[in-house]
This record gives structure tokens, C-alpha cells and sequence, in this order.
């Protein structure tokens, strides 16, 4: 179950977080299906606990399968999901199939209304009880297989996927989903279990819904949250047969490199040649939800020159399945979505230049990265070619004869001729500038006979690179 069930000319995914269903409705109608994105990651469904302060991880502790939460409800996820379908972008869910809510202080009321007492395992909106979870038991050691699988990461009450009823349970939630037309599913902390007990439950899943415009026989996309350095006890390997499965040394690794811990021209054998999963199993991103919050390496929206080259690196190169992060502005690891003062999550309002402004930081709507993603379904279907370093970070390539980048992330400017590959004729940097009625607002190329063009990009520079492509002639 590795096929996205994309559309045929498009291929990135954004993960539009914490987002409501009527207004991803809108943004599939009015900005994504335009750009030529191919789906969107939606946050958790089902209802889930309300916690003080009401922090985005509320959403991953469910109280019933009951698509309540505070991006709406059903008969607006069903819309959604119909609205998206209809202009060619896909839905794919973050589901929970690992655990229930972790301990709540008597009586727990959910985002739905539902009532649970999660500290005694009982979770009638479902119905679960005690039986259906393994026993409580804390993981200490993560190389310890039983501990990581069966007992609680971070408390969070760990359903028993191997009993009949329990899987019944997730395939009827799952199978709701797809009958209302969604292409597939995000599955959370997949690794805390047993790969032979998802394999029963996504191999029982009907297929996708022929009426929403998937092929007969379609099966649901699945990309897997395993986090595996390569010398986890629990491997990823047992998973990407499977489906995919997110590469998270593909994150840390990009951020390290555009960080400036490493140097670029090592970028050439990037993918599989770095030990990473095959190109088709691999769900990349320069960062998550998760890793954006913590302190390392990962970059994140609050480094955006270095996040924009980094993206443009990532949607450039051909390796993996691409997701865009799409976040809201945080400070700690906390901070709620943005939201008023009865803790509703508010709309994204946009200025002028289309970008979101208030609490809202919609990376997808900068131009650097929208343009990246129209830059590689211009470029499907080509291998990369004719790369060129300066021997430490000044890099190039070519896709085939359809596009070209080129990046500086050295403290010096690049000046010099290139092979872009490209047809003769002038180009539209798509990073500095766009193609207004035929004319560039930002650097253009004019690429000679023999494919060459003379590529500036200044060490101060506000971006340091440089993309060009075909469907960007001047
Ligand atoms: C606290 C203590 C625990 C204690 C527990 C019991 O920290 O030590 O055992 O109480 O009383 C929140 C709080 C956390 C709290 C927990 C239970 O932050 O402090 O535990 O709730 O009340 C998200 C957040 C978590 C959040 C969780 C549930 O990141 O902070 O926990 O939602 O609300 C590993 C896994 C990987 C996982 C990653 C975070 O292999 O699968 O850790 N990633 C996914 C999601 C992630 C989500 C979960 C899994 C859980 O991407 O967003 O965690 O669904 O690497």
C-alpha cells in the first residue's frame, strides 16, 4: 500500500496542522489544487480529551471514533474530503490505531461530548474496556521490544491489536474514513506495534471508494511513524513491506547540512546512498510536527533562509515521497493552535502576498516553497543529471532537460556559467520572482545554445538558491 492515489501530474504532500476541515475545503479549492499540490495531511479525526490550556497534543489522545474534534465534525470532514477530492487533492488521515487517552482525573468528557474514564481503561463511546488493553507498564528501555510494543509510550492506554474485537474495531474506523472518500492514512507511532497485527488490519480494509474518483481495486495509501536511526531492535524493515515509512534521518540530515554542519557537495549521493529507504518507501520532510518542536539539528520556519533551501533541496532531488510541513507559530512545545478566547481554533486570514498572518505561518503559502512544488511536477519523470560542486557547499543540477537548481550556502557569492540542461531561451528564477504576464519579477537566466547560463546567487542574498524550470520561460 505504497501508491499515494495522487493525480497524475502532481506530487507533494502538505501537512496542513491543526488546520479546520471547512477551511482546508477552501484552501484545496482556492490555492492548493491551483499550485499543482497532490494531498493534504489532516490532524487526527476522532475525538479526543480535552486537556487545559487545549495543546495541539490533545489530538492524539482519542475518547471514541466519533469524528469530533475542534477541526469539526463529520458532515464538514465529509465535505472536506468530497471538495478536495473534486479538484484532485488528496486526504490522508494521522490515525491512532496504537492507544486510547492517558490517564484523565475521574469522569473525562471528549471533544464530541462522549464520557471515558481513561484511567480505568473504560471507553464506552467505543466500547473498550480493560480487556482490551495490554497492562500497564511503563517503556524504559527502547531497545526492548515488548516494552516499546505493549507498554504505554507516555502513558497513552495501549490497545491489544492482536484481539479480534480490538482490530474489528480499528478497520470499522478506518473503513468509515474511506467510504467517506479519504486516499489513505498517517499511522502514528506505528512502531509501538507489531507489524504482523497491522498487516492483518490494513490488508482487511476495503478499497478505496470508486465514487470519490479512485480506480477500482485502489488501496489505501499508509505511511508509518517509525523512528529508526538504523539500530533500533524495532526496524523499520519491518514495516516498509508494508507501506511507507516516515525517514526521519532524511530530516535531521538535511538540517545538518543546511545548518552548515555539512558540507553540500556531499548531498550527491543523497537518498539510498545515505542508507535511507528506498526511494518508493520513504515519506520525506525537512521537518514534523514533532521534530520542528525539538532542539537539534531539524530546521523549522523560525530559520526561514536556511528552511527555504533546504525545502527547495528537498522537493529538487529525486528521493522519496515529499511532505511539506505547513505549521503555526509556537514557543514551546505547548502552545496551543491559534485560537480565541472560547478556545475555538481560528481561520488562516491572509495579506496581501497570499501568506497567513495571524498565528498561522502557512510555510506552503511562501512563494520559495509553492514554487518548488510546482517545480517538480514540471520536472516528473527525469533523472538528475550533470551535478556540479564547488568542492565544499555550492552545488547544481539538472532534472533532465526540464529544470535546473542551483545552491549557495557558502559565506561567499557563486558566479559563474552552468549547465542548466535547458532548452536555449531566458528563464524565470521561480525562488527570487515569478512569471507575471510573461515577465519575471525576480533574477532571470538566459541560457545559450549549449544549455549553459551565467548563476548569481550573492552570500547575502535573501535566498540562497536558485530554480529554474520549463514551465517558467520567459
Ligand atoms: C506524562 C509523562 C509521562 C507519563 C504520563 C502518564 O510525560 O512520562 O508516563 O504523563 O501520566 C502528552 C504530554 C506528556 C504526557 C502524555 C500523557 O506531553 O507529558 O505524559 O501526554 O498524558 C504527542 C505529544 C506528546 C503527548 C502525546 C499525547 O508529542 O507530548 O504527550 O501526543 O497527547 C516516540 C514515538 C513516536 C511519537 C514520539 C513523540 O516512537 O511514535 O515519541 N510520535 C507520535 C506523534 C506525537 C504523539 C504521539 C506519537 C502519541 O507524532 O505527536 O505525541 O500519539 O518517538
Amino acid at each position: 500500500q505504497h501508491n499515494p492515489q495522487w493525480w497524475g501530474n502532481r506530487n507533494t504532500i502538505v501537512h496542513l496542522f491543526e488546520w479546520k476541515w471547512a477551511d482546508i475545503a477552501e484552501e484545496c479549492e482556492e490555492f492548493l489544487a491551483p499550485r499543482g499540490f497532490a494531498g493534504v495531511q489532516v490532524s487526527p479525526v476522532n475525538e479526543n480529551i480535552i486537556s487545559a490550556g487545549r495543546p495541539w497534543w490533545e489530538r492524539y489522545q482519542p475518547i471514541s471514533y466519533k469524528l469530533t474534534t475542534r477541526s469539526g465534525n463529520e458532515e464538514e470532514f465529509a465535505d472536506m474530503v468530497r471538495r478536495c477530492n473534486d479538484v484532485g487533492i488528496r486526504i490522508y488521515v494521522d490515525v491512532l490505531l496504537n492507544h486510547m487517552s492517558g490517564d484523565f482525573d475521574g469522569v473525562a468528557v471528549g471533544t464530541g461530548g462522549t464520557e471515558a474514564e481513561p484511567s480505568k481503561k473504560s471507553f464506552p463511546g467505543v466500547p473498550y474496556s480493560a480487556q482490551d488493553f495490554h497492562p500497564s507498564c511503563e517503556i524504559t528501555d527502547w531497545n526492548d521490544r515488548f516494552q516499546v510494543q505493549e507498554c504505554e509510550l507516555v502513558g497513552l492506554k495501549d490497545l491489544n491489536q492482536h484481539s479480534d474485537y480490538v482490530r474489528s474495531k480499528l478497520i470499522e474506523f478506518l473503513d468509515h474514513l474511506i467510504e467517506l472518500g479519504v486516499a489513505g492514512f498517517r499511522v502514528d507511532a506505528a512502531k509501538h506495534m507489531a507489524s504482523e497485527d497491522l498487516e492483518y488490519i490494513y490488508g482487511s480494509l476495503s478499497n478505496l471508494n470508486i465514487e470519490h474518483g479512485f480506480p477500482h481495486n485502489a488501496r489505501a495509501f499508509i505511511f508509518q511513524e517509525v523512528i529508526d536511526h538504523g539500530h533500533e531492535t524495532v526496524s523499520r524493515e519491518e514495516y516498509n513491506g508494508l507501506g511507507a515509512v516516515t525517514e526521519f534521518r532524511f530530516s535531521e540530515e538535511i538540517g545538518n547540512a543546511f545548518r552548515g554542519n555539512n558540507a553540500l557537495k556531499w548531498l550527491q549521493s543523497w537518498g539510498a546512498g545515505w542508507g535511507f529507504l528506498s526511494s518508493d518507501q520513504a515519506l520525506t520532510f525537512v521537518d514534523n510536527h514533532d521534530n520542528q518542536r525539538d532542539h537539534g539539528a531539524v530546521l523549522n520556519y523560525k530559520s526561514p533562509k536556511q528552511y527555504k533551501m533546504a525545502t527547495a533541496f528537498h522537493l529538487a532531488y529525486p528521493y522519496g515521497i515529499s511532505r511539506v510541513m505547513s505549521s503555526f507559530a509556537f514557543d514551546d512545545h505547548d502552545t496551543p493552535p491559534p485560537q480565541d478566547a472560547q478556545e475555538n481554533i481560528i481561520s488562516p486570514e491572509f495579506g496581501e502576498d497570499g501568506g497567513c498572518l495571524n498565528g498561522w505561518i502557512c510555510e506552503h503559502r511562501w512563494r520559495q516553497i509553492y514554487a518548488m512544488v510546482g517545480f517538480k511536477n514540471a520536472v516528473r519523470d527525469t533523472e538528475l543529471s550533470e551535478w556540479w560542486d564547488n568542492g565544499d557547499s555550492q552545488i547544481s543540477f539538472c532534472r533532465g532537460n526540464k529544470g535546473f537548481l542551483a545552491v549557495n550556502n557558502n559565506l561567499y557569492d557563486l558566479s559563474q556559467e552552468l549547465n542548466t540542461c535547458l532548452p536555449a531561451g531566458e528563464y524565470c528564477d521561480v525562488i527570487s520572482g515569478s512569471l507575471v504576464d510573461g515577465a519575471c519579477t525576480g533574477k532571470s537566466v538566459k541560457v545559450n545554445e549549449r544549455g549553459y547560463g551565467y548563476i548569481h546567487i550573492g552570500s547575502d542574498d535573501f535566498d540562497g538558491v536558485l530554480a529554474l524550470h520549463v514551465d517558467a520561460k520567459v
